[in-house]
């Protein structure tokens, strides 16, 4: 049928549509648009917190990501290879009159493409509910958020999270001191507790504000060993306790549905983890040298192994779970008991949630529209670094998941829609100049984006910082500008406004002759020995540094 929206006549596969407030609903398990024109622009929408979400021109194809070893932890590795424009739940097209039509599914298992001039959207099984809109982009994202928080819940309002009893949320959200973007794995017992004495939060004049000492990667024996190693002599319940004398809460990051190989439950419980249609493991990327795989959830002893571990963290004294690698768990295989992959991750999350109780939850690499309703905060964009962008992994790699603050800037500004429905996590900010490549301009850059999205953390070294900078991050932790959107791209931030526009488009892309050295630096990024030897590499290169810039 014909569906009229905005004065366009837009012939249909729908059967049947009702109007709605903005556009209209239909519900079809595949739905053609034929469009009056072909698009100019296409809003990507990738699927977890790490992918690549962004309005890229339709003449500057996104091609798959190097290396495909990390397409399972970068991307939905089912459509990582998909070179028309395309993305998870939803997608947009601009016109070349400018005019925007939006379409996004209000179900899970649901794509969105861009089929020459047809705009497609489907399930992967069944029949759902589509939303289709056109208009201004920030009114047709709310209404897209209003009804999915129908439909997912909004984990802000339904949560008894012990934030949302203490404070007004939106006016005091947490401050995290996070250990990760200084540290990385190289963290141990004495060396953050000198870190917590430093931030000083016992003294109202001179100490940093922040909330959570949130300790990130490096703590355990492996991942799916999650107990202390050597260097955490006093346990992790010792540790939270030494956090919580200082008044304040302890954060503690986990990757609880992965497994590697040099885990004991790799071992002892090899049914326990996601195999495919063959009976083959299914891949979950590669990462710390090793190859990931996932926890089945749907396997009824794993997921009361994954409940007594969510409860075991918080009998040891956190408040506060950054739970990340989430996406292994919806990837596609042949799950213990037959359910789709979304829905089984959205399983395995509620009961995460469940046993965490009052703790509050970010997720983090986690599918974005099936975590909703279900945590207390999500990362929305990939990792910060201490760099902006690289050749690398602009022109050679074409990966825009990676850790970069462009590539964190560009999708955390695309995913702001998600604020009525969770905390948006945009990654840490920077105030040091020690250890980091950034200019002033790309630092405050982040921090206007933490400002806008309420959330803000840091992983600063108080001895890395100057006196200046040291005050400076002090009064961005106490600040409450007043933030309002001005245009498409622009916010008035307090009293300064804050253009992203040049910083979140994309690359170039690259020459024949860069495409090729990147095809050969990809090929030899899929070698798992090689990869191995890079992170060995990139360890020893960090120990050197950290003994130069004691904290
Ligand atoms: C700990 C880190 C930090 C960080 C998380 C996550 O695409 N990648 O290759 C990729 C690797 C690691 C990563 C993100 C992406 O970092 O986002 O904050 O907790 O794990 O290992």
């Amino acid at each position: 049928m014909n569906i009229q929206l905005n004065g366009l006549t837009l012939p249909s596969t729908a059967a049947d549509i009702r109007t709605t407030k903005g556009g209209v609903i239909a519900i079809e398990s595949l739905l053609t648009l034929s469009l009056p024109a072909a698009p100019v622009r296409y809003l990507y929408s990738g699927w977890q917190s790490w992918s690549l979400t962004a309005w890229v021109d339709t003449d500057r194809p996104i091609r798959p990501m190097r290396p495909s070893l990390l397409h399972p932890m970068q991307a939905d590795p089912v459509y990582a290879r998909e070179t028309r424009p395309h993305g998870s739940w939803y997608g947009a097209v601009e016109l070349p009159d400018g005019q925007v039509l939006f379409l996004g599914a209000l179900g899970l298992e649901s794509h969105v493409m861009l089929d020459g001039q047809s705009l497609v959207g489907w399930y992967e099984s069944g029949n759902g509910e589509w939303l289709l809109v056109s208009g201004d982009e920030t009114e047709f994202m709310a209404r897209y958020a209003e009804l999915l928080g129908k439909r997912l819940g909004k984990g802000r309002d339904d949560s008894t999270s012990i934030l949302r009893q203490a404070q007004d949320l939106r006016s005091a959200p947490y401050r995290v001191w996070c250990s990760w973007y200084s540290l990385y794995t190289e963290i141990y017992e004495t060396q953050l507790l000198k870190i917590l004495s430093d931030l000083s939060p016992f003294d109202s004049a001179q100490g940093l504000p922040f909330d959570v000492f949130q300790i990130d990667d490096g703590w355990q024996i492996g991942i799916g060993d999650w107990e202390p190693n050597a260097k955490f002599p006093s346990g992790m319940d010792g540790l939270a306790a030494r956090i919580q004398e200082t008044g304040l809460k302890a954060g503690l990051w986990l990757a609880p549905l992965l497994v590697v190989p040099s885990a004991s439950v790799y071992h002892e419980h090899r049914d326990w983890l996601l195999h495919d249609e063959n009976g083959k493991l299914v891949s979950a990327g590669f990462n710390w040298g090793e190859q990931l795989y996932a926890l089945d959830t749907t396997h009824p002893v794993a997921l009361d192994w994954l409940t007594a571990l969510m409860k075991k963290v918080r009998g040891w004294g956190y408040d506060y779970a950054k739970l990340d690698f989430l996406y292994a768990r919806a990837l596609p295989g042949k799950h213990h008991v037959d359910m789709p992959r979304e829905a089984a991750y959205r399983n395995g999350l509620k009961t995460i949630h469940a046993a965490l109780g009052e703790a509050y939850l970010l997720t983090c690499g986690a599918p974005i529209l099936p975590s909703i309703g279900l945590c207390d905060g999500m990362r929305v964009g990939p990792d910060v670094a201490e760099t902006y962008t690289s050749h690398r992994d602009d022109d050679l790699l074409m990966n825009f998941a990676a850790p970069g603050v462009r590539n964190a800037l560009r999708t955390t500004f695309n995913r702001l829609w998600l604020q009525p429905l969770v905390h948006t996590d945009p990654d840490v900010v920077y105030f040091r100049s020690r250890q980091n490549n950034l200019t002033l301009e790309q630092k405050s850059l982040l921090q206007d984006l933490a400002q806008i999205c309420n959330f803000k953390a840091s992983s600063d070294i108080p001895a890395w910082l100057t006196d200046s900078e040291r005050s400076t991050l002090r009064e961005f932790l106490e600040s409450r500008p007043e933030v309002r959107k001005t245009g498409r791209t622009a916010y008035q931030i307090g009293d300064h406004e804050v253009d992203f526009g040049l910083h979140i488009g994309m690359p170039h892309l690259p020459d024949t002759f860069t495409n090729l050295k990147g095809a050969v630096l990809g090929g030899l990024a899929n070698v798992p020995l090689l990869m191995k030897a890079f992170d060995k590499l990139g360890k020893n290169s960090l120990k050197k540094t950290l003994k130069q810039n004691p904290v």
